[in-house]
């Protein structure tokens, strides 16, 4: 998701990679005064070209967090203070347009003389106030470098329609994710948490339209009661709710999880009440080994037995609250 956001440097690094661009430039001309003249001309622009255009990439690039999705709102709350963010980003845009105005100044002066000492003196004159311009907003570009690390390790999580997957340990969620999924689930990392999330997905074609759906499986969030969490996981679980549009409940009824159906049954109704906006789809797992009378889906990640009604009752369940 924001793993193509460009690098931010330090106000040290960005003058030190401007300085040696710039001094890669070479003219050719017989005269050697025009020789020195262009040389200094075309160096004063590319130090300053490269600076005002790695600014301005910086600032252009940063996605704009009011229009991301609540999710992805509510991880770079926890993590970043998005005031202190939205200050560095006026702070680097102020830097850019300082810059631009230095160099735009003091470039026509450049043009008009001839003298080389004059020249010089002008070259180091804007490369000092660029420098120092830089350094003023050299703890924003920091603060714009951690924001930017952060956000580039979040999941990749997309605004279509959602499946989370929940359920005690070893009831199959992650059985179940790779037999929907159709390619190899995505491992990322939770950014506030120890946790990972999985991301697979499954697609169908429908009238008009390809319908897809993300599927997601949280090892260790929604497979135990509520009271046992932490603060944090407890947000994290919180987040999953503007994500959910479907919750998928393993019941494991040969319990060879290792946990009782009478607790797997109350976790069911602990989730039931957090995911009130949620579809709610569930399925009793492992019907290879063990199967009920209840009136639950009955499937098998083993022996894929029900798994291509349950993704019929994907789509349909989703179509039928959405109306589409
Ligand atoms: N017999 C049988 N075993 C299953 C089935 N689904 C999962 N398992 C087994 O149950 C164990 C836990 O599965 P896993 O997907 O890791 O559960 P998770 O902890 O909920 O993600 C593994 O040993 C799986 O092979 C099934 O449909 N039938
Ligand atoms: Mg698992």
């Amino acid at each position: 998701m924001f793993r193509k956001l460009p690098i931010v440097l330090t106000a040290d690094t960005l003058i030190e990679r401007a300085f040696k661009k710039s001094k890669k430039i070479q003219i050719v001309d017989r005269n050697p005064l025009y020789k020195k003249k262009k040389i200094i001309i075309s160096r004063t622009d590319s130090f300053s070209t490269y600076i005002i255009d790695s600014l301005e990439n910086y600032v252009k690039k940063f996605p704009s967090i009011n229009n991301l999705s609540l999710f992805y709102q509510e991880l770079i709350d926890i993590k970043i203070d998005k005031n202190k963010l939205k200050k560095s980003l006026g702070a680097v845009d102020w830097a850019r347009k300082t810059c631009q105005m230095i160099y735009g100044t003091q470039a026509k002066s450049l043009q008009k003389s001839k003298k080389i000492d004059f020249l010089m003196k002008k070259q180091q004159e804007i490369y000092g106030r660029i420098s120092s311009v830089l350094k003023q907003i050299d703890k924003e570009l920091t603060n714009l470098a951690e924001a930017q690390n952060i956000m580039m390790k979040m999941p990749d999580i997309y605004d279509i329609p959602t499946v989370v997957i929940a359920g005690y340990p070893n009831v199959g969620k992650s059985s179940l994710l790779r037999c929907l999924s159709k390619a190899k689930p995505e491992i990322a990392k939770y950014p506030f948490t120890t946790k990972e999330i999985h991301v697979g997905h499954i697609q169908r074609k429908e009238k008009f339209t390809i319908m897809r759906f993300q599927i997601i499986d949280t090892p260790g969030l929604l497979d135990r009661p509520f009271s046992d969490r932490n603060k944090i996981e407890q947000q994290a679980i919180a987040d999953l709710k503007f994500l959910a549009d479907i919750i998928i409940f393993i019941i494991d009824p040969s319990e060879t999880c290792g946990y009782p159906l009478i607790n797997q049954k109350k976790l069911l109704t602990q989730i039931k009440k957090m995911f009130k906006d949620s579809i709610f789809i569930i399925v009793e797992n492992k019907a290879d080994f063990k199967k009920t009378t209840s009136n639950y889906l009955k499937v098998s990640c083993e022996t894929k037995q029900g798994i291509d009604q349950l993704i019929d009752e994907l789509f349909n369940n989703y179509k039928e609250k959405n109306k589409i």
